[in-house]
């Protein structure tokens, strides 16, 4: 009676097999990449020495000589909500503060498979010290589990992040100048948003961080700027929002011991659009992407905004031609 039983399971067994390879390629092919964006950051001035005004806010247009020099408000967007600017320092008198009040500027996010422009004299990746050090955004996440597919930055004493090991980030491309009681100007900027896994969950003064970390890159690299607490990450698929409070992290700490770890000094809100760019949802994003899309077959709508045209094909142009040779998407993980 054994005899039966063995011939009936042999040919079940491959079906399931089957049909779990299916659900698992279909889980692998929804992997995305932040294709536009930007983040729009209140900052509250006066939270520390270090945090004294928001004087100027500066583009990816500009060197780090003319972010320096040039007058205020800059080519960034800058919106003054309250207080005032205070006169900034000289190389020997400090600065003179205004009065103390919120600024809202909007970073603009650089896309993924954008490598930034040299701006003459400067060069990219550029050379601390004499010139910016424009980011890359490296992201590449599953839009149902984004943390969880978000590789990891190491963390050095709390003051650096991703120095050792930079995992994925989010690249913004403005740089703020803010005066204080101090002789001279503060540069922060070249953000990248990168993920400390052993910081979620962690209380602070003003809430409990989210593993996130806003680090700065201009002269001091990777210096871990602000820890994003009491987040809010969500997405649908087509855009990634991530809300939070910015709260001092270890770098300011560093460069200014009146700058109190986890203190709020503002808030941001992170909004990107996503691509897909599996064209022909085979868990790879390649060349046949490409052939795909120009045959008029597959998920031609790249960028997920309800409309095929050609900013689809060049999202899936720059996305794949970046990803060359290592394209696999499927089993990165
Ligand atoms: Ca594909
Ligand atoms: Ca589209």
């Amino acid at each position: 009676m054994s005899t039966p039983r063995t011939i009936q399971a042999t040919p079940t067994t491959p079906l399931l097999l089957t049909a779990l390879m299916l659900l698992t390629a279909q889980s692998f092919a929804g992997d995305t990449m932040p294709y536009c964006g930007q983040a729009v950051i209140t900052l509250e001035e006066g939270r520390a020495p270090s945090l004294g005004w928001v004087d100027a806010h500066f583009s990816d247009d500009r060197t780090r000589g003319q972010i320096l020099a040039d007058p205020a408000p800059g080519d960034a967007p800058l919106l003054r909500l309250s207080g005032m600017p205070g006169v900034l320092g000289t190389s020997t008198t400090p600065g003179v503060p205004g009065i103390a009040g919120v600024v809202q500027v909007t970073d603009v996010m650089r896309s993924f498979g954008s490598v930034p422009m040299p701006q003459l004299p400067e060069t990219f990746p550029g050379v601390p010290g004499s010139t910016r050090s424009r980011q890359v955004t490296t992201l590449i996440v599953d839009p149902s589990n984004i943390l969880g597919t978000w590789s990891p930055s190491n963390d050095l004493a709390g003051v650096f992040v991703g120095n050792t090991v930079q995992g994925e980030q989010i690249a913004f491309t403005s740089m703020q100048r803010w005066g204080g009681p101090f002789t001279g100007v503060l540069v922060y900027g070249d953000f990248a948003l990168r993920y400390v896994p052993g910081r979620a969950g962690q209380p602070a003064l003003d809430g409990t961080l989210s593993g996130l970390v806003l680090t700065s890159n201009i002269d001091f690299l990777d210096s871990s700027v602000a820890d994003l607490a009491n987040a809010s990450i969500t997405s649908d698929g087509r855009t990634l929002r991530i809300t939070a409070d910015l709260l001092i992290s270890g770098a300011l700490n560093v460069l200014d011991p009146g700058a109190v770890i986890g203190t709020k000094f503002g808030t941001i809100s992170v909004t990107t659009c996503l691509a897909q760019p599996d064209v022909n949802d085979d868990g790879r994003a390649d060349i046949d992407d490409l052939y795909a899309w120009e045959q008029g077959s597959g998920t031609r709508d790249v960028d997920a905004n309800g409309v095929v045209n050609s900013d689809d094909r060049e999202a899936l142009l720059k996305v794949v031609r970046c990803r060359e040779p290592a394209n696999m998407i499927a089993g990165r993980r």
